[in-house]
Parts: C-alpha cells; structure tokens; sequence
C-alpha cells in the first residue's frame, strides 16, 4: 500500500531537522565566506566614483605562476586578475588572507581591490591545494604613485601551442639552454601531480547496497543527501549524493525480482528518482514530476516498487533538477540479471562500471574521482573483463585503452548480435556500453577519454584517466 505513496517520516523529523541545521549552517557560513572576499567588482554598479582609485594592473594567472611576477601595484590599487590557464586559480596576499579572489575559473578574469594594503613589500599566492608548492607565488610591491608599473610587462601571448603561456618571453626565441629549463620545468610540475596516480582520497562511492527481505521484496534504502566529497587530493566539493556516495550505491538484482526503493530526500529542494533503461516498469514509478508524481519534497520519503522481467543495464538518476542533482553526483547503477557473454570468449575475471561525470560539482570525472585519484584496474596476461560505461554527464566521452582492443558487446544493456572491436568507445550522455577485453600485453596502460581537454593539460593529467595493469600470470 505504501507503493507510489508520499509519507512525512516522522521517526527521522529529527535528523531531518539536524541535516537541515547543518546545511543551513553551511550556507551561513558560505555568506560569511563571500563577505570576508574583499573587493571584488561584481560589477561595481558603474557609479563606483571610487575617491583615488588607482589605474588597475593586469595579472594573468597560468599553470603555475602569475605574470608579471613581481607585481607592483600603486596605494589602493586594483588589479584584473586574467586566469588564462586550465585550471581555476586564486590570488591570496600572504599575512593578509581577507585579501582574497574567489576562484577564478579558466578564461575568466575578475577584479580585486588592494585598498587598504599598506606600502610596502609583500608575498602573493594561488591557495588552492599543490599550487603553490608548484611554484603559483609572487612579490608583490605596493608603491605609491605606482599604478600601471605592472601593465607595461603583462604582455599577453595566447596560443594553444604555447601552452598558453602568457609571460612576454616567446619561448620559440629562447636558447638552446633556455628552451631545456623551460621543459624541465613543466615536466617536474607534472610528474609531480601525475607520479600521484593512484592517489587516496576520502569516500569511495559505487558500493554494492545489500537488500533487506520483506516478504520475498528486495528492499533498499536510499537518502539524497549533499556531503563534502574529495574528488581529488584537496578537492572536495559539495557532492549531490545517494547515501554519501558518488556514484550512488550499486543496485543488483536478478530478472523478476520484486523490489523496493524508499528515497528519502534530505536535499535542501525536491528530488525524484528514475530508472533510465528500465523500461518494463509501472508508469507511476518513472519518477519524472510532475508527469508520473509529486516531487518529492525536502524530508519526505517516497517508495519505489516494481518488478523486472527483462534484463536490463539500468541507471537510476534523479530526473529533477537534474542539470544539478545528476551531474553533481546523484546516478547509481541498476543492473537486472546478468550480460550474456559471446560464444568462444571465458567468462571475465571481473566485471565493473566506469561511472563518466563531467559538470556539475564534480567536474570531470570516472566514478566521482578524478585523476590522480581514479582506482586502477588490474588484469593478469590472458584474462578476460568486462566494462560497462555510463555517461551521467553532459558530453559524448570517447573512452581509450592503450593496449587490450574493447569489444564492444552490448549498447544500452542489449547485446549485440556481431559484436565489434574499437579502440576508442564513444559513450553519450544517458547511454551505458559494455565492452570486453583480454590482458594480452603486459604493462600499465592509459585509460581515458580522448577529449583531451577533459584528460591532459599543461599541469600534468586530470579528470577522466585512469590505468589497466596488466601482470605476467
Ligand atoms: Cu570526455
């Protein structure tokens, strides 16, 4: 009877009330954050008439330095800070910590505000986590009468070729020697993040959810919940979650059997749950509102109940607000019976899901972990695996193995009658693939999407790389 039913549950109204206290305490202390930024021209209005202000100096932030380094800046100056790299970088001054930007994101540039800032010599720095042990510092020196002394050498050189590097030295100009600095350099700051790989981090999502039997019902209990998640070593993002994890817990089940899912939301707004590639299910548990039900609102529980009769690769989802909720981590697996395996090929020593983010909080990202924090697979020589993609994210992901050849057995949980060999397996959003492959070349190889700006830049490797070990039997 509770089937499709909208229950308040009052037995967690208090760990309700405590979630809420929390977030809204997160919240506060985000406003706290905002108004501890100081100076930053939102749009300033236009009527700033700001008494003295100073001519503002230009300094582009890149992977991992500003430039001009050093910095002058006149009393109660302004600087444009200009991120042409790619990845999102900060200015903090040292000792004076309330001068800070927020984080600025790839391409875009904001203003900050030195007023206040005595004359006088000080230290400046990118504090996101590892930029500045890779060398994002610079003096800064706030000089009377010295606005626009930085300008004069913020020369700016865009090109792709260059890595976007943007000091006034043409590095294609540089000697011999030079030119070898140059690449030692950029080589050490990416050993640096790439040596990490596979790094630790808290949380590990995708854990198999073990079901409670009532009455021969396979029941499961999910909460949508928003939890700091680390991403990547000092990335740790508020992550849209189905019990804390990113991907939500997997889900597996046999053909015909009846389940249960309880949903309580504990988001901060309404949620619903879908079944994407479920397709023999009631109408009413399709969880899109408000065409198949209420949105289930902020401490309410909703219950799921249907009964597979097909196989089926599936992915449950939230299917509100789900530009946000999904991309932010809210996707799991469903998986209904087994994937048949073609005639001819041993059954696979394992068989696991690459989860693909690539918005939302969690940004770029194989089963809510970025690169040097993505899990390795292993394969010893001649064993068999099987793979199944599933694109949770905003863009089509050519997924690349070095090495094994991925035959590809089934699109969207439906095998193929002449399965096919690929090197590269183009995954696009909602679709999930299942490939095959055998360990037959020993080695570590890469495993990546090929949009290489979602893989590798001039900091090193990032986002959706990961690697197959493959050892001698
Ligand atoms: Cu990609």
């Amino acid at each position: 009877m509770a089937t499709g039913s909208q229950t308040k549950e009052t037995q967690s109204g208090a760990l309700v009330i405590a979630v809420f206290g929390a977030l809204l305490a997160v919240l506060i202390g985000g406003v706290g954050v905002a108004y501890g930024v100081r100076g930053i021209n939102a749009d300033d209005g236009g009527g700033g008439a700001a008494a003295v202000a100073a001519a503002p100096v230009t300094v582009n932030m890149s992977e991992f330095k500003f430039a001009p380094a050093p910095i002058t800046v006149g009393v109660d100056g302004t600087i444009t800070l200009s991120n042409i790299g790619a990845v999102a970088h900060n200015f903090v001054v040292e000792g004076h910590e309330d001068i800070k930007s927020p984080d600025i994101q790839p391409g875009k540039t904001g203003d900050i505000s030195l007023a206040g800032l005595a004359e006088g010599s000080y230290k400046v720095f990118c504090n996101i986590a590892g930029h500045r042990a890779a060398g994002m510092e610079a003096a800064l020196t706030v000089k009377a009468g010295a606005a626009g002394t930085g300008v004069a050498t913020a020369t700016t050189v865009l090109d792709p070729a260059l890595n976007h590097d943007s000091t006034a030295i043409d590095p294609f100009a540089l000697t011999d020697e030079q030119k070898l600095e140059r690449a030692n350099n950029m080589d050490e700051a990416m050993d640096e993040r790439n040596l990490q790989f596979p790094a630790k981090t808290e949380g590990v999502g995708g854990q198999l959810l073990e079901p409670r039997i009532e009455n021969g019902v396979k029941v499961y209990d999910l909460t949508a919940e928003v939890v700091k998640w680390e991403v990547e070593p000092g990335k740790i993002v508020n992550a849209w979650t189905y019990n804390g994890q990113v991907p939500g817990p997997k889900i597996h089940i046999n053909v015909g059997d009846p389940i249960r899912i309880n949903l309580t939301n504990n988001l901060p707004e309404s949620t619903a749950l879908h079944f994407h590639g479920i397709s023999d299910i009631p109408n009413a548990m399709d969880g899109v509102p408000p065409i198949t039900q209420h949105p289930i609102k902020p401490g309410e529980t909703f219950v799921y109940e249907f009964t597979p009769q097909r196989p089926a690769v599936g992915m449950y989802h939230s299917h509100h607000n789900a530009q946000v909720q999904v991309a932010s981590g809210m996707a799991g697996e469903l998986l209904v019976g087994e994937m048949p395996i073609p005639a001819g090929i041993p059954t696979p020593v394992w068989k696991d899901t690459m989860n693909l983010y690539d918005a939302g909080t969690i940004g770029y990202a194989l089963n809510g972990k970025s690169f040097p924090a993505t899990a390795p697979y292993t394969a010893k020589m001649g064993e068999w695996f099987q793979m199944t993609y599933m694109n949770e994210g905003y863009q089509i992901h050519p997924m690349h193995l070095h090495g094994p050849r991925q035959l590809v057995t089934a699109i969207d949980g439906e095998p193929l009658a002449s399965p096919y060999w690929e090197d590269t397996v183009n995954v696009a959003p909602g679709q999930r693939i299942t490939v095959l492959g055998q360990a037959d070349n020993p080695g570590a190889w890469a495993w990546h999407c090929h949009i290489l700006n979602h893989a590798e830049g001039p900091q090193g490797m990032f986002g959706m790389v990961t690697a197959l070990i493959i050892s001698e039997a």
